[in-house]
């Protein structure tokens, strides 16, 4: 007799010293749902970067669009999308946001620091995307105290056409934690694909879900940890649990992988 599976092998998070091609590519087809790397960047790099954040005020995203309020320092581009289009503000901030992080003082690039790690043993190499030719954001730091709600990242389903002047294969989501909660601040991922029945449990006006729209779906969740990098399937929903305790900071972008097999970033 044959025992039937409850669990799906592929929907797994895989736990590996260094971001390493053969895990990008079971990310990319499937094979698993989130890599994670401990003491990804060394300690005093992330230790610098947190001294500097510390220092400097954080802003909120769109208080209405995000609920309860994320902190952060830096900018997105989903925060100057109209009408499925990158709204001209955004070069702009992204040459404001440019300064604000050289503004850091910092000896290095934490940004380029990440991207070094992704792309390690990546053939294709990492670089920061364009759109019409110009850069987009390097990435920006977050700080869900109280949590994200479920919700999916999906440029192809946030812009119309290409968000950037490549098509992308694969989409992922990045994040170096430099200080987590000591309570709560879990982040979970549901085996769940939008589907459009799913708009039922949107939130009014927000990016988030209610959680009933997960249902009963296979969830893996994990306690980040200070210096660790994560790389998600961002199409899966997923959500951060609220938090007590330090603040949760951490250094985020979204990938993108080409045809050609180039990992591009944006924020
Ligand atoms: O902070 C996290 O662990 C995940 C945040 C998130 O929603 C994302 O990176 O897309
Ligand atoms: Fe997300």
């Amino acid at each position: 007799m044959s025992s039937i599976a409850r669990t799906d092998p592929f929907f797994r998070a895989v736990i590996s010293p260094a971001f390493t091609r053969e895990h990008i590519t079971d990310l990319a087809a499937g094979r698993c749902a989130a890599i994670r790397v401990p003491d990804c960047l060394p300690a005093d790099l992330c230790g610098q970067t947190l001294r500097a954040l510390e220092s400097r005020t954080f802003d909120t995203y769109g208080k209405k669009r995000v609920n309860p309020p994320v902190m952060r320092f830096g900018i997105g581009v989903s925060d100057h999308r109209e009408q499925g289009q990158v709204a001209d503000g955004y070069w702009n901030a992204v040459k404001a946001d440019r300064q604000a992080w050289l503004d850091l003082g910092l000896p290095f690039d934490p940004f380029e620091e990440c991207r070094a790690a992704l792309g390690a043993n990546w053939p294709g190499g990492v670089a920061v995307g364009r759109r019409g030719g110009r850069e987009m954001g390097a990435g920006v730091a977050r700080e869900p105290n109280q949590g994200f709600q479920v919700h999916f990242d999906d440029a192809l389903r946030e812009f119309s056409g290409d968000l950037l002047d490549a098509a992308l294969v694969a989409q992922f989501a990045f994040n170096l934690y430099l200080s987590v909660p000591e309570t709560g601040g879990e982040t979970v991922l549901w085996r769940h694909l939008w589907h459009p029945a799913d708009e039922k449990f949107r939130l009014l006006d927000s990016y988030g879900y209610d959680e009933a729209v997960v249902d009963d779906a296979e969830s893996l969740e994990f306690k980040p940890e200070v210096g660790e990098a994560i790389l998600i399937n961002p199409r899966y929903f997923h959500a951060v649990r609220p938090s007590q305790g330090s603040r949760r900071i951490a250094l985020g972008f979204a990938v993108g992988m080409t045809a050609t097999g180039e990992l591009l970033t944006w924020g």
